[in-house]
């Protein structure tokens, strides 16, 4: 995908708020700090776009981007962190099972685990919610630049055991390095259903 345009469209408290669009729409989850924002900036080549910052747990609304006038991402609030305010904490399921379970123009999410970490509980309860709402899951291991290709392959063993998945269905990516940034664009956009051959072929790099 050449990217053109990339706008901020707005932050929706709960499904009723989100844009009412007919556009395609992919979602962006993990816990909190796992690197979101960092992933979506850099796969839109836009340093500063999406709010990234050392402090976890800071967005709690579901951020809408506009791409090329023809498709959103959305930047879910991260998960697992305990320090937020109660009643923030109580929002927040029921917000994310809504969306996931309700928002027709959701074609995929893609779903951040950190290459370092044992996928948690809450991690485990997200992938539950889902396969429940029978989404369509881009499984991704963030932060792959933090590891040797050791470590790297001993985490991914742990990662897929712990999560039932099958190692191969992990893109590894770095925000650092870029690993995986033309791969994942590629999961999207035949999640979006866009591409043809040439259009995956024009991811820009
Ligand atoms: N080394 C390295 N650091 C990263 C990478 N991605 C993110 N980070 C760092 O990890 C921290 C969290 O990144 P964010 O992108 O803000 O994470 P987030 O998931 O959006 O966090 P919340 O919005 O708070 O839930 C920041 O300090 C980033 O610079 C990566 O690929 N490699
Ligand atoms: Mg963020």
């Amino acid at each position: 995908m050449i990217i053109q345009s990339v706008n901020f469209v707005t932050s929706a408290p709960k499904l009723s708020a989100c844009p009412d669009s007919a556009w395609p729409e992919i979602a962006f989850a993990g816990r909190s700090n796992v690197g979101k924002s960092s992933l979506i900036n850099t796969l839109l080549n836009r340093r500063g776009l999406v709010r990234t910052s050392a402090t976890p747990g800071r967005t709690q609304m579901l951020n809408f981007f506009a791409i090329n006038e023809a498709l959103h991402f959305v930047d879910l609030p991260g998960y697992g962190f305990a320090r937020a305010p109660r009643a923030v904490r109580d929002q927040w399921q029921p917000m994310i099972r809504d969306y996931l379970g309700r928002r027709q123009n959701l074609k995929a999410v893609v779903w951040l685990l950190d290459s370092r970490r044992e996928p948690s509980r809450e991690d485990l309860q997200f992938l539950d919610w889902l396969e429940e709402a029978d989404r369509p899951t881009i499984p991704v291991v963030t932060k792959t630049d933090k590891l040797s290709r050791n470590e790297l392959a001993r985490q991914l063993a742990l990662i897929a055991r712990v999560t039932g998945l099958d190692r191969d269905v992990f893109t590894l990516f770095s925000s650092v390095t870029r690993e995986g940034r033309a791969e994942l664009w590629e999961r999207i956009e035949a999640a979006v259903g866009a591409g043809s051959p040439a259009d995956a072929e024009a991811v820009d790099r």
